[in-house]
C-alpha cells in the first residue's frame, strides 16, 4: 500500500493533522498502537490557545468547540492566604477557552470516520524504515499480520513514549531533560467548580489546581511526592489536602463528592533537537514535553502541527520544500519560549524539596512581583494565552 504521509499516533497531534491535510487532498493513513475508546479514556489537557482554536475551525471541527468551550479572560494566583487575579482580557486584548483534551480528539476522530479517510487502531510493532532516503516505509501487525506502507513522508506524532524519536540514530539527537522532584495528581468530579476562574496556588503545602470542564465536572490537581501512588490518595486525603492547599474563604466553598478519575502524571521538562529527519518530522510529546503548570503540552503540539502542515501545503502545492526545511528551526524556537514560560510557572508555584528559606523569599517575591506589577502581569498573559505562531 502507498500514501502520501504515514501518521504515527492518533492522539490530538497526530489526528489534527491528518484532518488538516485530508481537507487538501493530501492522502495520509494514522497509525494508532491503542483503541478509540483507550485513548478517549486519558484525561489530559484543558485549556486551549485561540492558535489551536483556530486550526481546529481550519480542520473543519470547530462547531462543537465553539458552542460548547468555556470562555476564560483571567485567572487566579493564590499565596498562602492571599490571591489576586490577573486577566489576560483587559491586559493584552486575548483570552483562552477551556475544552478538553477528550472532546477535541473525539471531535477528530468523528470527523475522519466521517470523510472516510483511513486509521488503523491497535497497530502493533511500528517500525519506520529508511527515513533518512527518498523512499521511505513504514512496518506494523494488525490483527497477527504483517502490512507495510510506503510513502513520501512520515510525521512522528506519537507521543513521549512513542517509536519515532528512537527511529533517529543517537548520534543525531541532543537531548535536553529537567526531571522535577514531585508529580501531579489528578481528579475528576461530577461537582460544580470552586470558581468561575481556574486558580493556581502555591501554599506552605505544596500546589493545587482548581480547574474544571463544565458548571458540574471539576478538575483538580495537588502536587504530590514521586513516590505515591493512586491507591495512596482516598477521596478523602484528596479533598482535605487541597482544601488545605487553598485560602480558607475558597477552602469554605469547594464542594466535594466521589471522583471518578484518579491519575497521578510526573512532571518533567524534555526537548529533543532536531524535530526533522529526512523525511521523518516529529510533532508534539514525541519531541517535547513541559510540565502542564503552564497548560502548554496539548498547544505546543497544536504549533508544531501547523508549521508542519504549511511545510507539507508548501511543498504538495508549491514543489517547494523551504516550510519542511525550516520546520525544526522554526517549531523549535516556539517550543524552547513554552519550555520557559512552563518551567517558570513550576518554579514559582510548587514547593521543593531542597528548598532554602532564601529560596522561598524569592519565590514569595516573584509572587508580590506578578501580583503588583501590571508589566510583569502582562508579560505573565502573552505567554499564557500563546505566542504567535
Ligand atoms: P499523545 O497524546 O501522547 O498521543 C500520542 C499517541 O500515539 C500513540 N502511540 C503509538 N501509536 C502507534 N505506534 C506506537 N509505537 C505508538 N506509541 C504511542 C499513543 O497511544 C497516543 O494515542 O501525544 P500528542 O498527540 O503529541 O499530544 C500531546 C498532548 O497529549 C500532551 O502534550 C498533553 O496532554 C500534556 N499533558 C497535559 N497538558 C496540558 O496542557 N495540561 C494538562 O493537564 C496535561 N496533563 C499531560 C497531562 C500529559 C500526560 N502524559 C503524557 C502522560 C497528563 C498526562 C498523564
Ligand atoms: C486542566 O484543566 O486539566 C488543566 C488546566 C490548566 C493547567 C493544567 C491542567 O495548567
Amino acid at each position: 500500500m502507498r500514501t502520501q504521509v504515514v501518521i504515527v499516533g492518533g492522539g490530538p497531534s497526530g489526528m489534527l493533522l491528518g484532518q488538516l491535510l485530508h481537507r487538501k487532498g493530501i492522502d495520509t493513513v494514522v497509525l494508532e498502537r491503542r483503541t478509540r475508546e483507550h485513548v478517549l479514556s486519558r484525561i489530559r489537557a484543558g485549556i486551549l490557545e485561540q492558535g489551536l482554536v483556530a486550526l481546529m475551525g481550519e480542520a473543519g471541527v470547530g462547531d462543537r468547540l465553539k458552542a460548547e468551550s468555556y470562555l476564560h479572560e483571567g485567572t487566579l494566583i493564590a499565596h498562602n492566604d492571599q490571591m489576586f487575579g490577573i486577566n489576560f482580557q483587559n491586559l493584552i486584548g486575548q483570552s483562552v477557552v477551556l475544552y478538553g483534551q477528550t472532546e477535541v480528539t473525539r471531535d477528530l476522530y468523528d470527523a475522519r470516520e466521517k470523510a472516510g479517510a483511513e486509521i488503523v487502531f491497535e497497530a502493533e510493532d511500528v517500525s519506520l524504515h529508511d527515513a533518512d532516503s527518498d523512499a521511505p516505509f513504514v512496518t506494523y501487525r494488525k490483527d497477527g499480520e504483517a502490512r507495510r506502507i510506503d510513502c513520501d513522508f512520515i510525521a512522528g506524532c506519537d507521543g513521549f513514549h512513542g517509536v519515532s524519536r528512537r527511529s533517529i540514530p543517537a548520534a543525531v539527537r541532543t537531548e535536553y531533560e529537567k526531571v522535577y522532584p514531585f508529580g501531579w495528581l489528578g481528579i475528576l468530579s461530577e461537582t460544580p467548580p470552586v470558581n468561575d476562574e481556574l486558580i493556581y496556588a502555591n501554599s506552605k503545602d505544596g500546589f493545587a489546581l482548581c480547574s474544571m470542564r463544565n458548571a458540574s465536572l471539576s478538575r483538580y490537581y495537588v502536587q504530590c511526592s514521586l513516590g505515591d501512588d493512586v491507591g495512596d490518595w482516598s477521596d478523602t486525603r484528596f479533598w482535605d489536602t487541597l482544601r488545605h492547599r487553598l485560602p480558607d474563604e475558597v477552602g469554605e466553598a469547594l464542594v466535594t463528592g466521589p471522583s471518578i478519575e484518579k491519575s497521578i502524571a510526573p512532571l518533567r521538562s524534555f526537548v529533543s533537537e532536531p524535530m526533522r529527519w529526512g523525511r521523518l518530522f516529529l510533532c508534539g510529546d514525541a519531541a517535547h514535553i513541559v510540565p502542564p503548570t503552564g497548560a502548554k503540552g496539548l498547544n505546543t503540539a497544536a504549533s508544531d502541527v501547523h508549521y508542519l502542515y504549511q511545510g507539507l501545503l508548501q511543498f504538495y502545492q508549491e514543489k517547494d520544500s523551504e516550510g519542511l526545511d525550516r520546520y525544526s528551526e522554526k517549531a523549535l524556537a516556539r517550543v524552547w519560549k513554552a519550555e520557559r514560560f512552563s518551567w517558570w510557572m513550576t518554579s514559582i508555584l510548587h514547593r521543593f524539596p531542597d528548598q532554602s528559606p532564601f529560596d522561598l523569599r524569592m519565590q514569595a517575591a516573584e509572587l508580590a512581583f506578578l501580583r503588583d506589577s501590571e508589566d510583569a502581569q502582562r508579560v505573565m498573559a502573552a505567554n499564557y494565552v500563546g505566542l504567535p505562531y
